[in-house]
């Protein structure tokens, strides 16, 4: 199954299947970006920021900056990285952001919370906090290192603090992965003590700044970041409709949860990411930002790495015939083969372009059997 069939509601279902009955060729283009674009000249003291704390982590900022410079931002770029971060990832980070900053690794010690959210890896986005300390720059975007940038974001820097856009899940907090701060020693002192006081309601720093910031969802509407600033994945799907009214303007791709795209590895020959919808919970990835994320990946950040790691073994991602993941996926698909149409072979692309043309395969891989077994695995 790919990403086709989306988690709704049976009332959201028969909206979208009147939706579907109309011809409509709504589907993710790819804005063109401009590869290897001259160093721009800089507003000096003001940055985007963003945080690694793992390899894989360095890889997500290493897209994400590259997609910034790409649309020629104006902006310093500054990545945060924890002290596991490997020599050879910070040298190519080095080569895309103007500053790598060493920060250690804040954990918020709110393990019943964390397991709770089953989310252990969230405790490290405390040191996100330390962003409040870059006093050197009068002004910053915050991007989490799983977003992708579209297109120029650069007037994000006419916001004030806190801007962010609201979050899928709670409209009435405000997503983390995306926000407008001014760094400060007094704000940054203030969100420790609060940190250290209050713990955080969601274990993550996302609840933190929540609690912190408490009159975002009312006081000021500038402070709302249109959503199209943070289109997260999973809101794609939640609200398909309002996706295919509003998402061709995307500004910036958040792949929000538990998958992320250096998760999935990509065939450089076949150009097509692999193991995408291994399993139904994992299919919260649009096929399309996806693909974006790895071409970018594949263009400039996975060289950047060869060079920097020499002869040295590295996790490229790239997809090998003879590899584990690459069987799995092929296993995977020949348990799968009883319930495809028989020889004829659509790419889970081209399936997506019929669906949203109206040409439902009823009786095949469209069928309300495949359907319900989909919707199965997102109420479970
Ligand atoms: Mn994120």
């Amino acid at each position: 199954m790919s990403g086709l069939i989306p988690a709704l509601d049976c009332s959201q279902l028969l909206n979208l299947c009147a939706a579907q009955c109309k011809p409509s060729a709504r589907h993710v283009t790819t804005p063109a970006p401009q590869v290897d674009s001259p160093r721009r000249t800089m507003s000096a003291d003001e940055a985007f920021v963003t945080l690694a704390t793992n390899d894989s982590y360095a890889k997500g900022a290493m897209v994400l900056g590259q997609s910034l410079l790409n649309h020629r931002t104006t902006r310093k770029l500054v990545v945060l990285v924890g002290p596991h971060v490997a020599e050879p990832c910070r040298d190519a980070l080095r080569s895309i952001f103007d500053e790598v900053l060493v920060v250690d690794v804040m954990d918020s010690g709110d393990a019943a919370h964390l397991s709770l959210m089953k989310r252990p890896d969230l405790g490290v986005t405390f040191t996100k906090l330390h962003c409040w300390s870059l006093t050197q720059y009068s002004k910053c975007v915050f991007m989490d290192a799983d977003a992708l940038v579209l297109s120029n974001i650069d007037e994000l820097f006419e916001r004030e603090e806190l801007s962010a856009a609201p979050d899928p899940g709670w409209p009435d907090c405000f997503n983390s992965g995306v926000f407008v701060f001014r760094p400060s020693n007094e704000t940054h002192e203030k969100l420790l003590a609060f940190c250290s006081e209050n713990g955080s309601f969601d274990g993550g720093d996302q609840g933190v700044l929540n609690t912190f910031f408490n009159t975002w969802a009312t006081a000021d509407i500038s402070k709302h970041l249109p959503f199209i600033y943070n289109l997260s994945s999973i809101a794609i799907y939640s609200y398909l409709p309002a996706f295919k009214q509003y998402g061709r303007d995307a500004k910036v791709v958040h792949f929000l949860g538990k998958m992320k795209p250096w998760n999935y590895s990509y065939d450089a020959q076949t150009g097509e990411v692999k193991g995408h919808c291994l399993s139904p919970d994992q299919c919260h990835l649009h096929p399309d930002y996806l693909l974006m994320w790895w071409r970018l990946y594949a263009q400039s950040v996975q060289p950047l790495l060869q060079q920097t790691y020499g002869d040295a073994p590295f996790d490229s991602g790239f997809a090998d015939a003879s590899a584990e993941g690459f069987k799995l996926h092929e296993d995977s698909k020949e348990n799968q083969a009883p319930l495809a149409p028989p020889p004829q072979k659509v790419s889970s692309e081209e399936r997506k372009l019929r669906w949203e043309a109206g040409q439902i395969d009823y009786m095949g891989d469209d069928s309300f059997d495949n359907i319900a077994r989909k919707l199965d695995s997102f109420l479970k």
